[in-house]
């Protein structure tokens, strides 16, 4: 056949199985690191870069690193390899990790548009163009703390409470060993479970909610679970420690006139976005600091907190959010806190036809990495 003739010919000339390439030390060019590169290349991105097949298995031990480190898109080409976060190694627990990466791909508990169950495979894709320190803040996450992708939550897609389920059985193994998850969703209904399981290893946790809504609606369409009612069952749940609860972002058309009297009686602070307009938000997570104090804490990333000029791709847009940027003030104003878990929900890739929504979501989860406990800043 005509395939195999040219499979064999490519490896009569040693050219097809970057395999037999990697494994031949004889081969290494020790003397290909070029003068003005930013850094020298190490052995694994030296082995990887004469390899034709980019394979994630064997990272560690050839990095120098105890850590896992991503290899450096001036090695190794962005869209090559299978899609993982920030294209760390993939592997099937969190034993051994300070942190992992966990999808939850599902939309069924959202009210509108749907299409969040494709946000982690999107925000995977989008995570390639992620490099491994933080120019600005001088983080540098992969000098700090062993990190993976430990794949996806395998969710139900016909039983909503089924899910839940299985999210919470899963975010337990994970946070049992001390491994902090940080995910990508799926829409809101997940930070329920997820908060289930966070609080039974670590007791009531402060919360930072960035988010257009609230989330703490009692019933809808008769429904106890969705994405508009996780927070209400947190506080119903004792998960909360309520008086270190903040929520930032929230605006939009209301069921009643005092929208959010609700979660001001419940000892939270609320920041509607109108207090976000026009201003930097570093003043406000000074403040929020104080108020979350040493205990632990649980940062939930809505999407929909930033304006949808910036993230279209969700499922419940409101208009006049948050920009970029503050979104990076917030994120990086929860340095210092004791952050035991964070998630990044409802991006929507249906409706992000620009790309925009998920490649937002991928540096947030970057951001919410750099702030993690015991990062070095160089
Ligand atoms: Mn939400």
């Amino acid at each position: 056949m005509f395939a195999h003739s040219i499979c064999g010919s490519m490896l009569n000339r040693g050219m097809f199985f970057g395999t037999l390439v990697l494994n031949n030390s004889a081969r290494i060019n020790h003397s290909c690191a070029r003068p003005f590169a930013l850094h020298t290349p190490n052995r694994r991105e030296q082995l990887l870069s004469k390899g034709f097949i980019f394979q994630l298995a064997p990272y560690r031990g050839l990095s120098g690193s105890r850590f896992n480190v991503p290899p450096s898109a001036e090695f190794v080409a962005r869209p090559s390899g299978i899609a993982s976060m920030f294209k760390l190694p993939i592997q099937d627990s969190p034993v051994g990790l300070d942190a992992a990466f966990v999808g939850v791909p599902i939309d069924t508990g959202t009210s509108n548009r749907p299409g969040a169950r494709f946000g982690p495979r999107q925000i995977r894709a989008e995570s390639s163009m992620m490099r491994v320190y933080n120019g600005s803040t001088r983080a540098a996450p992969y000098q700090s703390l062993m990190v993976a992708d430990i794949g996806d939550v395998n969710v139900n897609m016909y039983d909503l409470k089924d899910t839940c389920r299985r999210i919470r059985e899963a975010y337990q193994k994970i946070v049992a060993g001390g491994c902090i998850p940080l995910t990508l969703g799926g829409d809101h209904t997940i930070s329920y479970p997820i908060l289930q399981a966070v609080s039974e290893k670590h007791g009531p946790v402060g919360l930072i909610h960035v988010d257009a809504h609230a989330d703490t609606s009692d019933v809808v369409l008769g429904e106890k679970i969705g994405h508009g009612t996780p927070f209400r069952r947190c506080v119903e749940e004792g998960l909360l420690d309520c008086q270190r609860v903040a929520q930032i972002g929230l605006r939009g058309s209301s069921y009643s006139a005092d929208a959010y009297q609700w979660n001001r009686e419940q000892g939270f602070r609320v920041v509607q976005a109108e207090e976000c307009w026009w201003k930097s938000l570093t003043p406000l997570m000074t403040a929020i600091r104080k108020q979350v104090g040493d205990g632990p804490v649980y940062l939930s990333f809505d999407i929909d907190a930033l304006d949808p000029s910036y993230a279209p791709g969700t499922g419940t847009p409101e208009i006049a959010g948050l920009t970029p940027s503050q979104a990076l003030e917030i994120i990086r104003g929860c340095r210092g806190m004791n952050i035991v878990g964070c998630d990044l929900v409802e991006v929507s890739p249906p409706y992000d036809t620009t790309g925009n929504t998920a490649l937002t979501a991928a540096n947030l989860l970057f951001e919410m990495m750099c702030v993690l406990p015991k990062i070095k800043y160089l």
